[in-house]
């Protein structure tokens, strides 16, 4: 079993989304493993994208990532990274395909209304970084 670090974003909190989002995570066979829900502030949400502090939209992307609530999990499946990265579809929603998450509920490169860590490395440090060992039993 392996385990990935997810988000609901602001746009699909705000939009009501999240019970959808949720539903299918369950019906995809992910087992939730933690979950809460949080209003990241600027720093923190500069914190968990610091591996983009470098690109032209880190600015854009905190200020969207920090301008609502949004819902953290860490999701377990066999082979659950990629599994979530395919459940999310593409970065930009108008490039992911019908039955994706982006699909449904994203509306623009930036505001895409979920969250996956792209690898082991990057799912240790993402989860850690929102969730203690206690709140994943
Ligand atoms: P990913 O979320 O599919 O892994 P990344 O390239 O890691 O995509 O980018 C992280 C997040 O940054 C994206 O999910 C999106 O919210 C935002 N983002 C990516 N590219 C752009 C862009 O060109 N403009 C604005 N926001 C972007
Ligand atoms: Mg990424």
């Amino acid at each position: 079993m392996e385990r990935t670090f997810a988000i609901i974003k602001p746009d699909a909190f705000a939009a009501g989304n999240g019970g959808r989002i949720i539903s299918r995570i369950y019906s995809e066979g992910f087992k939730v493993v933690g979950l809460k829900k949080l209003y990241l502030s600027k720093i923190e949400a500069e914190g968990f994208y610091a591996v983009h502090r470098e690109r032209p939209f880190f600015g854009e992307l905190t200020d969207f990532m920090s301008s609502g609530p949004c819902i953290v999990m860490v999701l377990e499946a066999e082979g659950a990274i990629v599994k979530w990265r395919e459940l999310m579809g593409a970065t930009n929603p108008a490039a992911a395909k019908p039955g994706t998450l982006r699909n449904e509920f994203g509306s623009s490169v930036g505001e895409n209304a979920t969250h996956g860590s792209d690898a082991p490395e990057t799912a240790a440090f993402e989860m850690a970084y929102f969730f203690s060992g206690l709140e994943l039993l």
